[in-house]
C-alpha cells in the first residue's frame, strides 16, 4: 500500500451543523440559542482607533530608491510589531482577477442548497462547504457559512471539491491564489529582512507551503448585536491575506482591550500576522486576534488566504533568532503535524494555543 502523505486535508475536520444561511432565510422571531452571544454587546469598539490603522505602500517596498525603500521597510516592521495587522496598496494584483474573484464567490453562496451541497464537507476532511472549528455539540456556533479549499500547493489540490457552477470559478481562483501567493511571498521576503534573516529565508519555508483559502457568507441577522459572525481568534497559519467581497462591513481587531473596526481601503488587502510568524520570530511579530460580527441587514462576504509552510517544516522559533544568537526561545517547537492537530481538535478561542505553546520562562 503507498504511504499515506501527509496533508492537512487528513489531519480531522469539523462537526456538521446547521447552514446558516438556510437559517437565515427562515426569518425567525427568535435566534437559536447556540448562536446567541451576549458578550458581543458588553465589548467595547473603539471606532477612533480604526483610523490609526498601518497602511503599506509595496511600490514602495520593491521600490529601487534606498529612501522609499527603507522608509517602507520600517513601517512595515512597526505595523508588524505593534499591530500584527495592515492593510496593502499597489500590490500589483490586477482589479480584474479581484474583481472576477468577488463575482464568482458571491454567485456560489446564491446557488441553491442543495447545489452547493455537492461541494459539503467530508467527515474527518477541512475542505469544502460548510463550517470549521467546531468540536462539541454543546459549543456556541457561528453565524455564518464558509467554503474552504486548499489551492496550494498545485499537486495536492482536490479538485473533488472544487465547483463547475459558476463555470468560470475554477479558473479564477486558480489565477485569484497564484497572485495572492506571489504577494506573500513578497512580503516574507521583507519580513525575513525586518527580522535580520537572510533575506530568503521564510520564502524558503512558505515557497512550498499550503495556501488555504476560506470563503465567508454572513447572513444579515436582525439580531445582529446577539450573534457573531466569526468567534474572536487569531490565524493558526503564518500570514493571511484578506479581501472583503462586498460593501458591508464587519472586521474588528483587538487592541489595547478594545475591538477595533476595519474599514477596507477599495483595492487594498488586509494583511494579518498568523501564530506561525510570532512564533518563528519568537514573539518579536505578533498574531492580532479579530472577529466578524454581522449586519442587521445585509449579507457579508469575505475571503481569507492563508499562507502557512511546508509540513516539514518545524514549528518553533527559528533557529537563527535564537540559538544562534544564544536567546531564550519563548515557545515550544513541535513539528508541523502536531500543530495542525493541535489547532484542528480545539474551537476557536482567542490566541488560547499561543498561550499552549508558550514556554515558562
Ligand atoms: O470576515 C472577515 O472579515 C474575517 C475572516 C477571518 O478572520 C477568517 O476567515 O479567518
Amino acid at each position: 500500500m503507498e504511504p499515506e502523505v501527509l496533508t492537512i486535508q487528513n489531519l480531522g475536520g469539523s462537526l456538521p451543523v446547521e447552514n446558516v444561511q438556510a437559517l437565515a432565510s427562515m426569518n425567525m422571531k427568535e435566534i437559536p440559542q447556540r448562536y446567541l452571544r451576549p458578550e458581543v454587546e458588553l465589548d467595547e469598539v473603539s471606532v477612533e482607533d480604526s483610523l490609526r490603522i498601518p497602511v503599506i505602500d509595496m511600490s514602495k517596498l520593491l521600490e529601487s530608491s534606498e529612501i522609499h525603500h527603507h522608509e517602507e521597510l520600517s513601517k512595515l516592521h512597526f505595523a508588524c510589531r505593534d499591530w500584527g495587522f495592515f492593510q496593502i496598496i499597489n500590490h500589483g494584483v490586477s482589479e480584474q482577477v479581484i474583481e472576477k474573484m468577488k463575482i464568482d464567490i458571491l454567485e456560489f453562496f446564491q446557488l441553491p442548497l442543495v447545489e452547493k451541497n455537492a461541494y459539503a464537507q467530508l467527515p474527518n476532511n477541512l475542505e469544502g462547504y460548510g463550517q470549521a472549528f467546531v468540536v462539541s455539540e454543546e459549543q456556541k456556533l457561528d453565524w455564518g457559512d464558509m467554503f474552504f479549499l486548499l489551492p496550494h500547493p498545485v499537486s495536492l489540490r482536490n479538485m473533488r471539491f472544487w465547483p463547475t457552477v459558476p463555470t468560470s470559478f475554477r479558473d479564477t481562483l486558480d489565477k485569484y491564489s497564484w497572485e495572492l501567493k506571489r504577494v506573500a511571498i513578497c512580503l516574507l521576503k521583507f519580513i525575513s529582512k525586518n527580522l535580520g534573516l537572510n533575506l530568503e529565508k521564510l520564502e524558503s519555508l512558505f515557497g512550498d507551503g499550503r495556501q488555504g483559502m476560506r470563503m465567508n457568507y454572513y447572513p444579515p441577522c436582525v439580531h445582529a448585536n446577539k450573534v457573531i459572525g466569526l468567534t474572536p481568534h487569531s490565524d493558526a497559519t503564518g500570514l493571511t491575506i484578506l479581501l472583503q467581497v462586498n460593501e458591508v462591513q464587519g472586521l474588528q481587531i483587538r487592541k489595547s482591550g478594545k475591538w477595533v473596526p476595519i474599514k477596507p481601503i477599495p483595492g487594498a488587502f488586509i494583511i494579518n500576522i498568523g501564530d506561525i510568524i510570532e512564533i518563528m520570530s519568537n514573539g518579536e511579530y505578533k498574531s492580532i486576534e479579530h472577529r466578524a460580527v454581522v449586519d442587521p441587514e445585509k449579507e457579508r462576504l469575505s475571503i481569507a488566504a492563508f499562507h502557512s509552510p511546508n509540513m516539514s517544516t518545524m514549528i518553533g522559533p527559528l533557529p537563527e533568532l535564537v540559538k544562534e544568537k544564544n536567546i531564550t526561545a519563548n515557545f515550544k517547537t513541535i513539528s508541523h503535524e502536531e500543530f495542525v492537530r493541535l489547532v484542528i481538535a480545539r474551537k476557536l478561542d482567542g490566541k488560547s494555543l499561543l498561550d499552549d505553546m508558550k514556554l515558562e520562562q
